[in-house]
Formats: C-alpha cells, structure tokens, sequence
C-alpha cells in the first residue's frame, strides 16, 4: 500500500539526505499528517520558505509545493515578502534552531510582534546539525558539542516562551516523541489566522546523541520524555533540566496582512478626499 504522505512528496528526489534515524522525517510525517487531517489533497496553495541546514532541507526539494532555499537565517525576511504580495498563499517556514533562533533570531522575534500570518515550524535538534555540531542557542547547559568539549556553558534559550511574549497567536512545542501533540499544534498552527509557531524538539543522533552518550534515536526519544514537563503545570516549580512543552499561547489576534490592508485603505480614502 502507498504511504499516504507519498502524494505530497517528490517522489523523484527521495530518499531524503537525512541520516538514518533523524528526527526530521518525523517532523515532516507530522506536517502530512496534519495537512491530510485539514482535507488538503494537495500543496498547491502552500509556498514553503527555508534558510540552510539540514531540516531546512525538509521541504525543499521534497515537497510537491512552491519552495524556496534562501540564506541561513532568511527564510522569515522571504517568507514576509510571499505573504505580503500572495495574502491568498499559505506561507511556511520550516528551519533549524541555528537557523531561526541563531542568525535569524531577530527576523523571529519581529514577526510574530507584527503577527504575520505565516507559520514557522522549527526543528529544535539542539545544536547546528549541518556544519558539524556546533552549539545553538538552544544547546542545554552541560551538553557536549564540538565547540564546547568541556560541556556547553551558556543556558540554552526558552524560543517558544520568547515568540509568545513578542505577540504571536499560536505557539507551542513538543518533541518528536509526542508525534501526535505534534501534529495537532501543526495542525492547530495551520488554522489559526496571524502568526503561529511550532517548536519541534528533535534527535540529531549524528551531532548530538552521539556527543551526549545517545546515539540510538531511541534513547534520545526516551531522554526528551523523562524530561518532559507541561509548561502550564511549570509554573512555581523548579524546571531546571526539564523541557517545557505544550501551549504557550492560543489568542485571536488581527494579522499583519490584515491590519497593513485597513490601512492602505484609509490612506486610499485620505487621498480621494484631499484630491
Ligand atoms: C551566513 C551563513 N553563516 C553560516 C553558514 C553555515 N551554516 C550552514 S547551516 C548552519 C547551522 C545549521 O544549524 P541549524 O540551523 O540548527 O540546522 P540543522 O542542520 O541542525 O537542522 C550554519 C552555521 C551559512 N550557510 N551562512
Ligand atoms: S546531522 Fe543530525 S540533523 Fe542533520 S541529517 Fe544527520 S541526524 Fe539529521
């Protein structure tokens, strides 16, 4: 039987570059999922944007859709451009931690303050994956990466606590091994007008398990859930080691797009009455 997902995918350019066990492939399984489960037959109505790395290449070249690779870090800048001139188009981001919340941190953060209605989906994978296995904002303090031998001093970064302080409407996170939470915050993501995020924290078992005495995708399945906590049972209670997951925010907000067209259309009535 054909895998349902097969229909949303370029069959001439599989199998993925992935290697074997990534958690990428359960991300993109999440994202079919949802898009089957909301009755899109296919993705044509979709553009995906991505930066560089290695989940930046989940939809491009796979994806049967309009995609488009752009810089590290660049993929929001675009996807921003998309949306404004296509508001018809369903605009999504897919990128690594390094990629959204390292160099592309700031281009994050002002989206979801302007509330875009475009969705970003980022593979948390906790290190640069791609380049070597550098630490990300997001590496948890202690890890091992190749740049920090002696354990990875810094804290890493609450991203999804940060994207709903900035104002977005939707923003969640869970791991890889919640596929199900997963796809429907993916899901959810995908029918909530404004900006919406989804943090997928994922394995990278080349990079980090290996690094972390978790080379099996298993076992880093198994560490992600021992340390799983619900971020609105977190409140007053030391989280320190766990990882936060669930619903940060939900909220109906006017969009961008929205608020950007009011206002060209106020400034349209200004000038037919000074003419
Ligand atoms: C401007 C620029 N700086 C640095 C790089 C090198 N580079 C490519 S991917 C990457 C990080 C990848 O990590 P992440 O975004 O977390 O994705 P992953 O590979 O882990 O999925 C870096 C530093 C680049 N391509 N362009
Ligand atoms: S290096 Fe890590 S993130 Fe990149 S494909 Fe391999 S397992 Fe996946």
């Amino acid at each position: 039987m054909r895998h349902f997902a097969l229909k949303y995918l370029r069959e001439e350019v599989l199998p993925t570059p992935f290697c074997p066990g990534c958690g990428c492939g359960i991300v993109a399984n999440c994202f079919f999922k949802a898009v089957e489960e909301l009755g899109y037959e296919d993705l044509g109505n979709f553009v995906f944007c991505s930066g560089i790395g290695c989940s930046s290449w989940i939809p491009s070249p796979h994806f049967k859709a309009d995609t488009i690779h752009t810089l590290h870090g660049r993929s929001i800048p675009v996807a921003t451009g998309i949306k404004m001139v296509r508001p018809d188009k369903e605009v999504v981001v897919f990128g690594g931690d390094g990629d959204l919340a390292g160099i592309g941190l700031s281009h994050l953060i002002h989206a979801a303050r302007r509330n875009l209605e475009i969705k970003v989906i980022m593979v948390n994978n906790m290190i640069y994956g791609m380049t070597g296995g550098q630490t990300a904002p997001t590496t948890p303090q202690g890890s091992y990466t190749s740049t920090t031998p002696y354990g990875n001093p810094e804290p890493g970064m609450d991203v999804a606590r940060l994207v709903a302080d900035a104002g977005a409407s939707y923003v969640a996170r869970w791991t890889v091994a919640h596929a199900v939470m997963l796809k429907n915050a993916i899901r959810r993501a995908l029918e909530r007008k404004g900006f919406a995020y989804v943090e997928a924290l994922s394995h990278c078992p080349t990079q980090f398990g290996r690094r972390n005495k978790m080379a099996k995708p298993a076992e880093m399945m198994k560490w992600m859930l021992r340390r799983s906590l619900d971020v609105s049972k977190a409140s007053g209670i030391d989280v320190e080691g766990r990882i936060l997951v669930g619903v940060y925010a939900d909220r109906e907000k006017p969009g961008f797009v929205e608020t950007y067209k009011l206002m060209i259309e106020r400034a349209g009535r200004k000038a037919g009455l000074e003419a």
